[in-house]
């Protein structure tokens, strides 16, 4: 048996509109910037993923960091785990979080994705698990009460979704108990409501929304303090029967372990482009099943579709679709179960002139 040796590296960036544009209590997002990395073997297999550096600022040095590990791909075994090692390591020296991370990841799934291919597999299916509908939830892009009570019912008629999740943070307490019940009376009493503080408040704070929302049967109050923050995460997860959810933020399943470890989620969400890409959130399902917290994902949708196939405490799809406008085949949502693509690797599939129209010259 050979392996095959990766012969190709591509690395582009697109900038196109979010519409709707992304809310929440500290940033407006109307723009997508993403960096795409294609990967092409010698024997012709191709693999193909994204990563959402948030900032138009951070397209350039993204894309920069993954051509230049890219470089250093070509001509070596298409060994995902063996290279992301390899990757990391050399990081080190620069520090392997933030945008040395993120460029990582989009090569570690473009690989992936190419080994897949060539299997013949769907990714989900290569790391093991079988390729079933996963539950999502519907991630809400509005704020405040009105935008937000139209966007959950219509999440709710066109996508089947059983749960909906919308920011909070609104100066008083009062404003953000007002916007889950206009929610609840759009979504009616089956539909799980879940907030985000996106890493805003205070302990005691943070206290006192958690349990008035408790009292409103929310479900999940996600990054209530910042990420940094692992012990008054803890202390606040002990305090409140509300469960406490994060992980979009956690660099690589390093940082995931010392969440973990320091009791800092009840429930957690890793990023597909933060945690590692493939490799990376293997080992943060391994981890999440270790400590027997449910494991949910953070947008990355077509990625996530798969991942969670292969995560044992395996829970809800955010379904949050930053790329669908740029795809020829989005990913497919049916009666609130989001469905794996029946096409080999990841199943992304580029609208090329959506690409070339937003194309961004880094
Ligand atoms: C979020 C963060 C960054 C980009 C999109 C969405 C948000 C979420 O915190 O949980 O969806
Ligand atoms: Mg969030």
């Amino acid at each position: 048996m050979t392996m095959p040796l990766i012969g190709e590296v591509r690395v582009r960036a697109v900038d196109a509109p979010i519409d709707p544009p992304l809310r929440n209590s500290l940033n407006v997002i109307p723009r997508a910037p993403l960096v795409v990395a294609d990967v092409r073997t010698g024997c012709g297999a191709a693999g193909s993923a994204y990563v959402f550096p948030y900032t138009p600022a951070a397209l350039g040095p993204t894309a920069a960091l993954a051509r230049s590990l890219g470089e250093g791909l070509v001509g070596r075994p298409l060994a995902p785990a063996t290279l992301w090692r390899e990757m990391h390591d050399a990081g080190r020296i620069l520090g392997t979080e933030g945008l040395v991370q993120i460029a990582l990841s989009a090569l570690d799934m473009a690989l992936w994705d190419a080994l897949a291919v060539r299997a013949g597999l769907p990714l989900c299916a290569l790391l093991g698990g079988e390729a079933r509908p996963v539950p999502i939830y519907a991630s809400l892009r509005g704020w405040g009460a009105a935008m937000l009570a139209e966007e959950a019912g219509q999440a709710v008629a066109t996508l089947g979704a059983r749960a909906v999740k919308f920011k909070l943070g609104q100066a008083r307490l009062e404003d953000d108990l007002d916007t889950v019940r206009a929610v609840r009376a759009a979504v009616g009493a089956d539909v799980q409501i879940l907030v985000d503080y996106n890493q805003a408040l205070t302990l005691p704070e943070a206290e006192r929304r958690g349990r008035a929302l408790e009292a409103l049967d929310v479900r999940w109050l996600e990054e209530p303090l910042p990420v940094q923050d692992d012990a008054g995460l803890a202390e606040l997860a002990r305090r409140l029967a509300i469960p406490v959810q994060g992980g979009e933020n956690w660099w690589g399943p390093a940082g995931m372990h010392r969440a973990l470890t320091a009791g800092a989620v009840d429930l957690c969400m890793p990023d597909a482009m933060k945690i590692g890409g493939v490799t990376g959130w293997q080992r943060a399902a391994a981890m999440a099943a270790a400590h027997r917290v449910p494991m949910s994902s953070h947008i990355f949708v077509e990625a996530s579709v798969h991942l969670l196939n292969a995560t044992p405490t395996a829970h809800l799809l955010e379904h949050l679709d930053i790329a669908g406008p740029l795809l020829t085949e989005p990913l497919v949502v049916r009666d609130g179960m989001a469905l794996v693509p029946d096409r080999p690797g990841m199943g992304l599939v580029w609208d090329e002139a959506a690409l070339a129209k937003h194309a961004a010259d880094v």
